[in-house]
């Protein structure tokens, strides 16, 4: 699954970036390791010769917005088609090179940022309905083009008044229509309101909870001070971290928000010689979790062996929740709960 950051020229996107990927990052992509105390709990346990975590895919390849008011570039709309879900990053600190906007407001930002996105779609939208006009189709109901003007005109409405394509209910068939199109306000956004190191002077916690409340998911992280951190080794990131009085770095939480409004869960493969974390739709069956292993084992799928974290974690390893009985047997229908074991019994 892949996400990509967004937001005005000099906001601190690439910082963001050089953060979330914690030291690892090599050009403009990068596979990003969701952070997982129940992994690395699996893997100090059955010390694997290989460990492979779930990954996220971060994009920082995206045309920089260089100005309200005009349209988006025709890149970044193709760019960000390939990807599911966009980090809008927000200047929150103060930048004497920001192309426009000397004043710091990250609010007015963020809101330009959504209202423009939603008026891009409006246009894509609009030019749509303007053609189907003249389809010699559009008049008959079983047609693709009947479908999408009945769908078109209906959203249309919604963003003339402000309101962005995911926040409505959408069914999987329109879903499908829409996704032919480069339509930025459907996909999930998270929101990074980047920070000055002296904290959020332009931007509360108050503001973001709010935000949050009212349905967007925003975050505050300090781009500067995440990316030192993500250059330092375990024992001086714990150090450092202690100093600001934080546990983690934000950027973990960032790549966990990221996994989270993918609406991915994860199970385990607690192998000796590759213990992998595999991420996986929440609501997914144990037949797709196998073929997300390889699809031979969805082929040959006989019954999946499941140990629930919980049961593996106060068992102390797998063998003793094997022997507690803790392993059910299921079937290709069963649904997978976030954090299972898994050994799948295949044919092949
Ligand atoms: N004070 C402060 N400066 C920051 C922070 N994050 C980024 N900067 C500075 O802001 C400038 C722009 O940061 P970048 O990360 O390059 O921003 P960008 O959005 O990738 O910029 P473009 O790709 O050129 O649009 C750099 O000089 C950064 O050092 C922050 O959290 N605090
Ligand atoms: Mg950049």
């Amino acid at each position: 699954m892949k996400a990509a950051l967004i937001g005005y020229s000099q906001s601190g996107k690439t910082t963001i970036y050089r953060a979330a990927s914690r030291g690892l990052a090599k050009g403009d992509v990068t596979a990003v390791p969701v952070p997982d105390s129940r992994f690395d709990a699996i893997v100090s346990q059955v010390q694997p010769k290989k460990q492979t975590p779930a990954t996220v895919i971060i994009h920082d390849d995206l045309d920089s917005i260089s100005g309200t008011g005009r349209p988006f570039s025709q890149k970044l709309l193709d760019d960000a088609k390939k990807v599911d879900l966009l980090i809008h990053v927000v200047r929150a600190f103060e930048n004497p090179i920001a192309p426009f906007y000397a004043e710091v407001n990250p609010i007015r930002d963020h809101e330009n940022i959504e209202v423009e996105m939603v008026l891009a779609d409006l246009q894509i939208i609009e030019n749509r309905l303007e053609r189907l006009k003249r389809s010699l189709t559009v008049k008959n109901p079983g047609s693709t083009d009947y479908l999408e003007k009945v769908l078109f005109e209906r959203v249309k409405p919604e963003l003339e008044s402000g309101k962005a394509l995911r926040r409505l209910e959408i069914e999987e068939e329109e879903a499908q229509i829409l996704r032919n199109y480069q339509l930025l306000s459907i996909k999930p956004v998270i929101t990074v309101f980047n920070t000055a190191e002296s904290g959020s002077a332009f931007i509360t916690d108050a503001k973001v909870e709010e935000l949050n409340r009212n349905g967007a998911v925003a975050i505050s992280i300090c781009g500067t001070i995440e990316s030192e951190l993500a250059e330092m080794d375990g024992a001086d990131q714990a150090e450092f971290l202690a100093s600001f009085g934080l546990s983690e770095p934000a950027s973990n939480r960032l790549i966990k928000a990221v996994y989270d409004a993918l609406g991915l869960i994860t199970f385990f493969t607690a192998g000796e010689n590759d213990t992998r974390a595999w991420p996986l739709r929440a609501g997914s069956t144990a037949l797709k979790a196998a073929a997300t292993i390889h699809n031979d084992i969805a082929k040959g799928f006989i019954r999946a062996e499941v140990v629930h974290y919980q049961d593996y974690q106060e068992s102390g390893s797998l063998d003793a929740a094997y022997s507690a009985g803790k392993m059910k047997l299921e079937g290709k229908e069963y649904i997978i709960q976030d954090g299972d074991l898994l050994h799948i019994r295949n044919k092949s």
